[in-house]
């Protein structure tokens, strides 16, 4: 497309440029409007969506019932602070999150925050009230988020370069990554090492895991590692974080992916398509555990806006209803079937890898040149892709799962052509 014809764009980024720091990455896409899993950019170029915002569409862009309960809600009032003014709103997502609490848990209890990296922060502190200790273990190629805290957490130098000191007591243990040779093994065997040499587990307070490692490169969790690490915490008294900012509200089929390996957490972090497209993230887990915090130690000024509440309602009826994890399946089937195939013609691709519809493609070199080139092939043709992963080379899917087929096999199609550009570039 010529400069021309990305008039309206250009502008925007030539302001982009000038007002807003090259720290935000950003890309060339300007959005005019967004509707199910198509966006329209300021030049009128559609685009069939499989970022989703950073998987916070699973049920695309605008969908009614959540469109129409924002608007409801705006009509009454947009703010109060839920430490001045309780609304109904955020009580309500703490009662559903309660009854789609994955356990036998009875009383469940649930903080409403802004971001995935607060509700993060929260969980660990209410881990520390929790059990008097202030150690953290996260893992290899974790993403828990961008704040002080979640970026000592997170297991990336982009995300904390030159910006220290960073905070104590985290500690680092290998997760598995099968493709790459680490086993649950080889993983527990760094967490007993970790044990030994850098911190006792009774001055733990938390692990914090990722049931399919997001932004490390869509690694799910082998259900024999998540089910020795719930017994490791057991054993110790260690707190069970289960972070589903990424893997959760619907995306692997059932509404939190730990459900999948059959693992009760100690407390569930959410956030992401939680809010439907608003601010939301959430804490939630055992009553005794969530009432540790003293009255007054937790909050916000933001912390579970209205709008994002109402929003949240309408989006947990929408991936609780009937019908909607069958259709998950359904579309796991169609793009894991799309990739082997792709997978089987271009030897770029190293392995197909993901659980239920949070799937992605590892491409075989340890370098994110030709994932790069993949997803500036795919924009070029009209598909929004995401790469992730360490080193930047894995081609990551998230499609609303509101798509239809047609929807999916186009979007596929334009991928396989992308990887196809890439070999051949
Ligand atoms: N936990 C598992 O995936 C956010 C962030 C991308 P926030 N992931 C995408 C980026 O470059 O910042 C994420 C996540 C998991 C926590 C978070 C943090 O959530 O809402 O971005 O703070």
């Amino acid at each position: 497309m010529s400069v021309e014809e990305r008039a309206a764009s250009e502008r925007v980024l030539a302001e982009r440029e000038r007002y807003v720091p090259r720290g935000v990455s950003t890309p060339t896409l300007v959005v005019d409007r967004a509707d199910g899993a198509h966006i329209w950019d300021v030049d009128g170029r559609q685009f069939l969506d499989f970022a989703g915002g950073i998987a916070c569409q699973n049920l695309g862009h605008g969908p009614e019932t959540v469109v129409r309960a924002v608007q409801e809600q705006a009509e009454r009032y947009l703010h109060q602070c839920f430490m001045v003014g309780m609304y109904e709103p955020y009580v309500d997502v703490c009662r559903r999150l309660a009854e789609l609490w994955p356990g036998d848990a009875k009383d469940v209890k649930t903080l409403l925050v802004n971001s995935g990296a607060e509700a993060i922060e929260n969980a660990v502190k209410i881990a520390r009230a929790a059990t008097g200790r202030p150690g953290v273990v996260v893992f290899d190629r974790a993403f828990h988020g961008r704040t002080n805290l979640t970026m000592a957490m997170t297991s990336k130098l982009v995300y904390k370069d030159k910006m220290g000191p960073l905070a104590p007591d985290v500690h680092r243990a290998p997760a598995p990554y099968p493709y790459r040779g680490v086993s649950t093994e080889d993983a527990l065997h760094g967490l007993e090492l970790l044990f030994k040499q850098d911190v006792s587990p009774d001055s733990v307070a938390c692990i914090v895991l990722e049931p399919v490692q997001g932004e490390g490169g869509f690694i799910p969790m082998p259900p024999d590692f998540v089910h020795a690490l719930r017994e490791i915490c057991d054993q110790h008294g260690i707190v069970y974080v289960d972070d589903e900012v990424q893997a959760g509200c619907g995306r692997t089929g059932s509404v939190w992916a730990i459900e999948r390996i059959g693992v009760e957490p100690d407390l569930l972090v959410s956030g992401k398509t939680l809010g439907g497209g608003l601010p939301l993230a959430a804490v939630s887990g055992r009553a005794e555990l969530m009432d540790a915090v003293h009255p007054g130690g937790l909050g916000g000024t933001f912390g579970g806006n209205p709008l994002a509440c109402a929003a949240a309602v309408a989006v947990l009826d929408a991936l609780s209803a009937p019908g909607f994890s069958e259709r998950a399946e359904q579309i796991e089937r169609l793009i894991r079937d799309r990739l082997d195939e792709i997978a089987a013609r271009n030897p770029l691709v190293g392995e197909v890898r993901g659980l239920g519809a949070m799937i992605a493609l590892e491409l075989r070199e340890k370098t994110p040149d030709a994932a790069k080139a993949t997803t500036a092939a795919a924009f070029d043709k009209g598909l929004l892709l995401l790469s992730c992963g360490l080193y930047g080379n894995v081609i990551r899917l998230l499609p609303p799962l509101t798509a239809t087929n047609d929807e999916l096999e186009r979007g596929l199609d334009l991928l396989e052509e992308a990887l196809g550009d890439a070999s051949a570039g």
